[in-house]
C-alpha cells in the first residue's frame, strides 16, 4: 500500500470487478481529500456500429463478466424501444426471473465473498468456542424476517468450520485469506461472531452457485445467457416437451429459488443486522449524494405500464415518481461529463445519444484528468444509483412491502431511514433489496405458471429491421443500480451505441464544477487508524460493490482516425 507522507494510494482495490485506484489525503487521522480513478479501458460500443441491432444484446453483455444478463436485457429493451416492438407477458416474466435471480447471486457474492472479510476477522475465529457461537446463532432468529434461526447454525457445523480454518492456519494454507487485515484495530467482532461469519461465507458459495444455476436453466448458459431475441425470448415454453422450458425445469428452478430464499431470509439478513449492529458508527460514516435515481423494474404487462417495483428521483426526501421508461424527464435528464476523464470531446458534457468520445490519455493528474470513467449527472446533479436508490424509490413511492422490510431492518439495527446513506447502510439496503428480489422472483414464477395455462406466446419475432432512422433507450435496475443503453439505428444497422452504467454513476471523477463523485464523497472525513492498512477506505469502497469493467467501455486505444471511442 504506497504511503507517501499524508497520501495513501490503493491500487488496485481488490475484491471488486475491474481495476480501480483510490487516492486519499489524510489530515488529523481523517480523509481530507479523495480521488477515484477507473484504471482500465476496453470497448464494445464502437464494435456495435454497423451491426444488426438484433445482435446487440449478445455482444453488449460482454461488457462485463459479472452482470452479463443485465446488459443483455437492457440492450434488448433498448432495441425494442427504438423499433417499437411489443414483448409478450411470458417473455417479460422469464426475463424478470433472470434479472431478479442475477441480482440475488450478485448480492450474496458481494456481502459474503467481497466485503464480509472487511468486517469478519477469520484469524480471530480460530479462537472461537463453537458451543457459544451456536448459542449466539440461535438468538439471531430475532433478526430474520421469518423468525427462524438458520438451519445449519448447529454446534457441529460451526465446529467443522472452525476445524477447517484452524487446519488452514496451522498448515500455512490460508491462500487468498493470507493477506487480510487480521488483528486490525478497526476489526471488532467477537471470535464467536467471526466464526459464524466465516461459516456462512463458506455456505454462501453454495447458495450463489444454486441461483446461478437457476439463471442458466432459463438462459441456457450462465454467464452470458443465450435465450433472448428481439421481441421476446427464444426459450420455447411447453410444459410437456423435453425440448422446451417444461414443468420439470420450472420445478427445478422453484426448488433452487426456494433454497436461496431460505438462505437470504435466515442467514443473509440476520448477518447484515448483526454485523451492522456491532459496527454501529459505520451507519454514520461514508455518506454521499442525497440525490438518488432508480427506474421502475420487473415489468408485469406487455404495454410496459405496470411494474413490480417502483422507480423515482429522490432529492433529499422529495420524491418524483418515474412511472415508465418512456418518461421524458428521465430520458432528457441524463448527461455525462468528461472534464476530468481521459477524453478530448467536442463538448465536455453530452447526452448519451450524442456520443463523440475521443480518448486522450494524459497520465494521472489530480487537478486535471484522472479516470477512464465519466461523470454521469441527472439534471446536472451528482446522483447515486444502487440498492439505496432502489429501496428508497419503493419506500417513498408507498410500496408497503418495501416499507415493511426497510422498517424491519432499521428497527433491528437501531437506525433511521436517512442512515441508509452510509457505509453500513449501503450493505443493509442491498440486503433489503435481496428480500425484494426473492419475493419478485417468486411472484414472476407463479404468474408465469398461471399465465401459461391460457397463453403460451413467448415472442413477437422481428423478421427484418425496418428501413429508416430510429433511436431508443432501454433501462434495467442492475445489482449496482440504474443501467441505461442508448441506440441510434439507420438503414437497418446500428449507427451509434452507448451505455451509462451503474458503477459509472458512483465511481466517476469530479465534474466540470469540481463536484466529487459518490465514491469520492463517501471517503471524505473517514477516520483512518493505520495509514499502511487503510481498512476503512476499503470498507467504504466495497460498500458500493464496484464494477469497473462495466464502468469503462472503449476500444482502440490508439484512437485511429475514423473511429469514435466512448467510455462509460
Ligand atoms: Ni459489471 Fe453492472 C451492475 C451493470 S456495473 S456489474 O450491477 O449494469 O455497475
Amino acid at each position: 500500500m504506497p504511503v507517501n507522507g499524508n497520501r495513501i494510494t490503493v491500487d488496485p482495490i481488490t475484491r471488486i470487478e475491474g481495476h480501480l485506484r483510490i487516492d486519499v489525503e489524510v489530515a488529523g487521522g481523517k480523509v481530507s481529500n479523495s480521488w477515484s480513478s477507473a484504471q482500465a479501458f476496453r470497448g464494445i460500443e464502437t464494435i456495435m456500429r454497423g451491426k444488426d441491432p438484433r445482435s446487440a444484446w449478445a455482444m453488449t453483455q460482454r461488457f462485463c463478466g459479472v452482470c452479463t444478463t443485465t446488459h443483455a436485457l437492457c440492450s434488448i429493451r433498448t432495441v425494442e424501444d427504438a423499433l417499437g416492438v411489443e414483448v409478450p407477458l411470458n417473455a417479460h416474466l422469464l426475463r424478470n426471473l433472470v434479472s431478479t435471480m442475477q441480482c440475488l447471486q450478485d448480492y450474496i457474492v458481494h456481502f459474503y465473498h467481497l466485503t464480509a472479510l472487511d468486517w469478519v476477522d477469520i484469524i480471530s475465529a480460530t479462537e472461537a468456542d463453537p458451543q457459544a457461537a451456536a448459542k449466539i446463532a440461535e438468538s439471531l432468529a430475532d433478526y430474520s424476517p421469518v423468525g427462524q434461526a438458520w438451519a445449519t447454525n448447529s454446534f457441529n457445523a460451526l465446529k467443522n468450520a472452525k476445524e477447517r480454518l484452524v487446519s488452514f492456519k496451522t498448515t500455512k494454507s490460508l491462500g487468498i485469506y493470507g493477506t487480510g487485515y487480521w488483528g486490525h484495530p478497526a476489526m471488532r467482532l467477537t471470535p464467536e461472531i467471526n466464526l459464524l461469519g466465516f461459516a456462512h461465507y463458506l455456505e454462501a458459495l453454495e447458495y450463489q452457485r444454486k441461483i446461478a444455476e437457476a439463471v442458466a436453466i432459463i438462459g441456457s448458459k450462465n454467464p452470458h445467457i443465450q435465450n433472448l431475441t428481439v421481441g421476446g425470448v427464444s426459450t420455447a415454453i411447453n410444459f410437456d416437451s423435453m425440448a422446451a422450458l417444461n414443468m420439470e425445469r420450472i420445478q427445478w428452478i422453484k426448488k433452487l429459488l426456494g433454497e436461496v430464499a431460505a438462505f437470504v431470509r435466515g442467514a443473509y439478513i440476520p448477518d447484515v443486522i448483526a454485523i451492522g449492529s456491532a459496527y454501529k458508527e459505520y451507519f454514520n460514516l461514508g455518506k454521499c449524494s442525497e440525490n438518488y435515481i432508480a427506474v421502475p423494474e420487473v415489468p408485469m404487462n406487455s404495454e410496459l405500464t405496470k411494474f413490480g417495483l417502483k422507480g423515482g428521483v429522490i432529492n433529499g426526501t422529495q420524491f418524483r415518481e418515474i412511472k415508465t421508461w418512456k418518461d421524458a424527464f428521465l430520458r432528457d435528464g441524463i448527461t455525462e461529463n468528461t472534464t476530468h476523464s481521459w477524453y478530448k470531446n467536442s463538448k465536455d458534457t453530452l447526452h448519451p445519444y450524442d456520443g463523440d468520445q475521443v480518448p486522450s490519455y494524459t497520465d494521472w493528474d489530480e487537478n486535471g484528468k484522472y479516470s477512464w470513467a465519466k461523470s454521469p449527472r441527472f439534471e446536472n446533479q451528482v446522483t447515486q444509483t444502487g440498492p439505496i436508490a432502489q429501496v428508497l424509490a419503493g419506500y417513498y413511492g408507498g410500496d408497503p412491502v418495501v416499507k415493511k422490510y426497510v422498517d424491519f431492518v432499521a428497527a433491528k439495527a437501531g437506525i433511521q431511514l436517512s442512515q441508509l446513506n452510509s457505509i453500513m447502510g449501503r450493505n443493509a439496503a442491498r440486503a433489503i433489496r435481496a428480500l425484494l428480489m426473492v419475493d419478485h422472483a417468486e411472484i414472476c414464477l407463479e404468474t408465469l405458471l398461471d399465465n401459461c395455462k391460457t397463453d403460451q406466446k413467448y415472442v413477437n419475432y422481428l423478421k427484418e429491421v425496418p428501413q429508416g432512422e430510429f433511436q431508443g433507450a432501454g433501462f434495467n435496475e442492475a445489482p449496482r443500480g440504474m443501467l441505461s443503453h442508448w441506440v441510434k439505428i439507420k438503414n437497418g444497422v446500428i449507427e451509434n451505441y452507448s451505455a451509462v452504467v451503474p458503477s459509472t454513476w458512483t465511481a466517476g471523477p469530479r465534474d466540470d464544477q469540481g463536484r466529487q463523485g459518490p465514491y469520492e464523497e463517501s471517503l471524505m472525513n473517514l477516520p483512518v487508524a493505520r495509514m499502511e492498512e487503510p481498512l476503512e477506505i476499503i470498507r467504504s469502497i466495497h460498500s458500493f460493490d464496484p464494477c469497473i469493467a462495466c464502468a469503462v467501455h472503449t476500444v482502440d486505444p490508439e484512437g485511429k482516425e475514423g473511429i469514435n471511442v466512448r467510455i462509460r
